[in-house]
């Protein structure tokens, strides 16, 4: 789902469920510009039936969550959990730059050494697709979430979206919200699993992304993995503090 105003990208989401339960989630799908008091004058939404053979079974990363008295030092630890992933700290700063700017439908490939942009539209970047929850895993997940305290929806979409692209050979991943009463945003590799850092930004804030940083000859395989494979997350993750 895309909700846009005018040329002005509002919010998105994807999602992958079994058939029987296609007509509830589209629903779910568009009331979401509404739940976040934008008004959108176009939502366009695709669904899409995929042969479950291709399906790739994946377990959630592993989740941490780290709360900060200001943005400065969660910002600070963003950018050293990016670099204790295997990013370059040119390339961490680009990634950083990119999330507080505003809004694009997709995320941005970066080259994990120079920083350099990849994706080949880079008003758009990549829309990551094809992704969802097993029925069962999403609500173990949801519980162990909740339990830390974590009850918003947007960090169990996240967390399918960071799982999927951990697998995609990406080196690391960061993402702010462009909510801009969501001030959670979290990076994410295999290495450092999924560590949500608040405050990411101050309240009113509308500018936000997602970066993914890969090795420059893996690119396309990345992209095309991101875009085009279908990928369930049938385990939960460990919430850890
Ligand atoms: C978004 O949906 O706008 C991105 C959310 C990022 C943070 C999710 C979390 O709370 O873990
Ligand atoms: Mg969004």
């Amino acid at each position: 789902m895309r909700a846009s105003r005018g040329e002005k990208h509002l919010s998105g989401e994807e999602t992958l469920v079994p058939r029987r339960d296609a007509r509830r989630t589209v629903r779910t799908l568009l009331s979401r510009p509404v739940e976040n008091g934008t008004e959108s004058d176009k939502i366009v939404l695709t669904r899409e039936r995929i042969d479950g053979k291709s399906v790739r079974e994946v377990a959630a990363l592993p989740v941490r969550s780290l709360e900060f008295g200001e943005v400065g030092p969660a910002r600070e630890e963003m950018r050293s959990l990016l670099i204790l992933s295997g990013v370059s700290p040119e390339a961490a700063a680009k990634g950083l730059r990119h999330i507080g700017r505003r809004p694009i439908a997709g995320a941005a490939i970066l080259d994990a050494v120079t920083g350099d942009r990849l994706d080949p539209k880079p008003s758009k970047g990549v829309r990551v697709t094809r992704v969802g929850w097993a029925p069962r895993a999403r609500a173990a997940q949801v519980r162990a979430l909740a339990k830390s305290g974590v009850r918003h929806h947007r960090a169990i979409e996240a967390l399918a979206l960071a799982s999927k692209i951990s697998r995609s050979g990406a080196v690391a991943e960061v993402c702010r919200s462009d909510d801009p009463a969501y001030l959670a945003g979290y990076a994410a590799s295999k290495k450092i699993g999924y560590v949500r850092l608040t405050p990411v930004k101050e309240g009113g804030d509308a500018r936000g992304g997602r970066a993914v940083f890969v090795k420059r000859r893996e690119a396309r395989a990345v992209i095309s993995f991101l875009v085009e494979r279908p990928v369930v997350v049938d385990r939960p993750g460990s919430v850890g503090a």
